[in-house]
């Protein structure tokens, strides 16, 4: 019997590379692989096996194509959630959204009779897409956000949310944010329900508040949680019926009524559960060049002209079923209120009861990264209407407006500063 041959001692040197390079992480040793913290679709750490094996399904589900046979349509925009949401990053100004309607004398109107307020841009042969009516008095555009971290956001308590509001701007810093409001309908109280959390004391989230449910997903908050969030997707971006929106999308302009032929809910409640799993539990992104000197002289600066008073640098979870997310400090640099932007941001279309000019703080985590999934250039605010930074800043009107005003009195050195920090982040 030949002799079992010893292992080379390149073969050796290879095996040792390799179990150094997995216990290092994967930057420096195999240069293919993109650094660990210029990834945004990984899971947060210590998910046990069968937790992990859900995230998984849920990743599959996030990037799983949808067909006229799965029941996309009869109208929609896109047959796959990265379609728009690439990598789990920002999405391209191409796939942007157009939502719309009328503002009139008794307030804002999604002219829901019209399809409003979202335009399905696209529908299924034999089929014919919406188109915006002509009674629209306001159209935004709605950039897909980067969906990771988000399970962080959705585990901060209400009380936390109500606490950071300042609506008649008590303190006097020219900031009055207030948390977005969504009506208890019968279906929005099911989704609350089924989220809320009981853990010890009562529910910490999904409570009431004037008969309503904070909003704190969406640039105008407009939903209330993950699986809010997502079922709403899957019909109004996808055409596709749930259990909790067992009705298709029928393109009210043209009268055509007849439906895509696929009974409903065309997804059931397990790819639902799983696609919000693994949504919650997304790694937040990690930060770059944190030491940088220069880097941590802007994030000073970053607190001192005011930018830090709606980009929140810090955050706290309540209680969570997930121990990663029970309890923590996290660092999503928003306050996931509504703030007046003033008139240049102001496109004559609103949800819930945002004002017309009033937003969501845009979380900032992430964003040195975001030119990375656009394509090779970034886009920043609610529609990607500003392609650098610096621009980012300069649409800051209304609440944000002095803040842009002490971004633009600073010193050349000292703006680099603070785009440096906002690199890294
Ligand atoms: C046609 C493009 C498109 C598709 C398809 C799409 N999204 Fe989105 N998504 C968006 C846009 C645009 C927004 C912002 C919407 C808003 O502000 O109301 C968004 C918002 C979100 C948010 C909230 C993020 C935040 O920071 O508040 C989540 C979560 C999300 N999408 C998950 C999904 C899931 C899950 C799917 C698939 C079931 C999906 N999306 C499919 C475009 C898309
Ligand atoms: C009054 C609250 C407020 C203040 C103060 C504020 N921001 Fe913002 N910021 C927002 C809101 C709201 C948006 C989203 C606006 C939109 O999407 O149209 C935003 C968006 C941004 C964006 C774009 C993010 C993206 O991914 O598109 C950047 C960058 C940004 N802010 C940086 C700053 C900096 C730097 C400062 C300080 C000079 C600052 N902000 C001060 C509320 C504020
Ligand atoms: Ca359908
Ligand atoms: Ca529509
Ligand atoms: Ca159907």
């Amino acid at each position: 019997m030949p002799a079992p041959q010893r292992m080379s001692r390149t073969r050796r040197l290879q095996v040792l590379l390799l179990v150094s390079s997995l216990l290092i992480g994967c930057d420096i040793l195999v240069p293919g692989l993109p650094a660990d913290n210029a990834v945004l679709d990984a899971p947060l750490d210590g998910l046990l096996p069968e937790q992990l094996a859900v995230h998984l399904a849920g990743d599959e589900d996030f990037a799983r194509r949808f067909s006229p046979a799965d029941g996309v349509g009869p109208t929609f925009n896109a047959t796959s959630c990265d379609q728009c949401h690439v990598g789990e990053g920002k999405g391209h100004v191409m796939f942007n959204l157009t939502r719309f309607g009328r503002m009139g004398p008794d307030g804002f109107d999604p002219l829901r009779e019209f399809g409003g307020p979202q335009l399905q841009d696209r529908a299924l042969p034999g089929f014919l897409p919406e188109q915006i009516p002509a009674a629209v008095t306001g159209a935004s555009a709605f950039m897909p956000p980067a969906v990771t971290g988000l399970g962080f956001l959705e585990a901060v308590d209400d009380a936390t949310l109500l606490a950071l509001q300042d609506p008649d701007d008590a303190d006097g810093d020219g900031i009055s944010g207030r948390v977005q409001l969504v009506d208890a309908s019968t279906v929005i109280s099911e989704i609350a329900d089924l989220e809320t959390v009981v853990l010890g004391d009562g529910p910490t989230r999904g409570t009431l508040v004037d008969g309503q449910f904070i909003g704190r997903f969406g640039r105008k908050a407009g939903s209330i949680n993950l699986l809010h969030q997502t079922v709403n997707a899957l019909l109004q971006d996808m055409g596709l019926t749930t259990d909790l929106f067992p009705k298709d999308l029928l393109n009210r302009q043209t009268g055509n009524f007849a439906e895509d032929g696929v009974a409903d809910p065309e997804i059931p409640s397990g790819v639902v559960n799983a696609l919000v799993f693994y949504l919650k539990t997304l790694r937040q992104p990690l930060r770059r060049n944190e030491t940088d000197p220069d880097v941590v002289a802007g994030d000073a600066l970053f607190g001192s002209i005011g930018c830090a008073s709606c980009h929140l640098p810090t955050l706290r979870t309540g209680l969570s079923e997930l121990p990663q997310l029970s309890n923590v400090a996290f660092h999503p640099y928003t306050d996931l209120l509504l703030h007046d932007m003033g008139t240049e941001l102001d496109d004559g279309y609103t949800e819930g009861r945002a004002l017309t000019a009033e937003w969501r703080t845009t979380p900032l985590w992430g964003l040195g990264l975001s030119a990375d999934f656009q394509g090779g250039q970034a886009f920043f605010m609610h529609d990607g209407r500003a392609l650098t930074l610096t621009e980012a800043i300069g649409l800051h009107g209304g609440e944000g407006s002095a803040s842009r005003t002490a971004f633009q009195a600073l010193s050349a050195e000292d703006k680099d500063r603070v785009l440096a920090f906002l690199r890294s982040l």
